[in-house]
């Protein structure tokens, strides 16, 4: 079911979940977050469902944390609202995520953008961590993640001056996938969707574990991590139907079993 600010719609195994908060720039205030924390956690628990893909609408996928609910705040204010443990939580869903980003996607929208598992973007796209600008400095992870894709050279100027940087850049310094035009951005999210969720879901859920333990951690923690996904998926029917399927020439039908 939709709520006030997500918009949800559910084709076949996909969630096509649309933020909305048009007059805003869909800027990512409490009950936006907890709506959409609520239906990704509803999700991941959905067998009729097997990814995901988070949109916003032609002006902008976020602009940012509401800055209007935290400009009043105090130190203590921000450590009430306990807003990491809100992110932690996306961090947590365990079907992917396709970030299909148009127009503005700038500060916590950026970073939400990065939680996901993969980012589209039209070519209008606008990226940023423009925090600097307005006194502060990313807090949903951009320091980190960004970092990691551009290098330190390349994100310590975009996070030190704020400035935006277009789909093509974007893509330049690895933060994402594909640029598309801008009218197909959904389109193309959802034809990856759709790939995905032919797979066997239990294979899809350790292959996007396995990719996340290559950010924590050691090389060899993760290695020793993904054989042991790998050794685990042949306790699974989805394993056998995919190689016999393989081996008969033929499409494979996966129960997620
Ligand atoms: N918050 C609140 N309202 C926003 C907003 C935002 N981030 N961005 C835009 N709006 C509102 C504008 O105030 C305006 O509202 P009205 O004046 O009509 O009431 C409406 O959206 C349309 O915006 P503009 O009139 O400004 O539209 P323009 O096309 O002229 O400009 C813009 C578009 C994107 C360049 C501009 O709106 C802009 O610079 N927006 C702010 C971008 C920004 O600085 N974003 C970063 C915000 S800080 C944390 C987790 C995350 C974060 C922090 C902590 N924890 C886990 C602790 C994240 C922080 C941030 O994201």
């Amino acid at each position: 079911m939709s709520t006030e600010f997500i918009l949800k719609q559910i084709d076949g195994a996909v969630a096509v979940l649309r933020l909305n908060r048009p007059d805003v720039l869909n800027a990512l205030n409490i009950p936006l977050m907890d709506q959409l924390i609520g239906m990704l956690e509803a999700i991941d628990t959905d067998p009729g469902v097997r990814c995901v893909v988070l949109t916003g609408n032609d002006r902008a996928f976020a602009a940012g944390a509401d800055i209007k609910e935290m400009a009043e705040a105090s130190v203590v204010d921000m450590y009430e609202r306990n807003n990491l443990a809100r992110w932690e939580r996306i961090k947590k869903v365990r079907k992917p995520i396709i970030a299909a980003v148009n127009g503005f996607c700038l500060g916590g929208g950026c970073e939400l953008a990065m939680h996901c598992d993969m980012i589209i973007a039209g070519e209008g796209a606008q990226f940023g961590q423009p925090e600097i600008n307005i006194g502060v400095i990313p807090g949903a992870g951009g320091t980190q993640r960004l970092t990691r894709e551009a290098g330190k050279f390349r994100a310590m100027e975009l996070i030190l001056t704020g400035r935006f940087f277009g789909a093509k850049e974007a893509a330049s310094i690895g933060m994402v996938t594909r640029v598309v035009p801008d009218a197909l951005v959904v389109e193309e999210s959802m034809k990856i969707a759709k790939d995905i969720a032919s797979k066997s879901p239990m294979a899809v859920r350790f292959a996007k574990e396995a990719v996340l333990k290559a950010f924590d951690g050691t090389l060899a923690d993760g290695l020793d991590y993904e054989r042991k996904m790998f050794y685990m998926l042949f306790g699974t029917e989805d394993q056998k139907e995919g190689m016999k399927a393989f081996i008969e020439k033929r499409k494979a039908n996966y129960t997620g079993k």
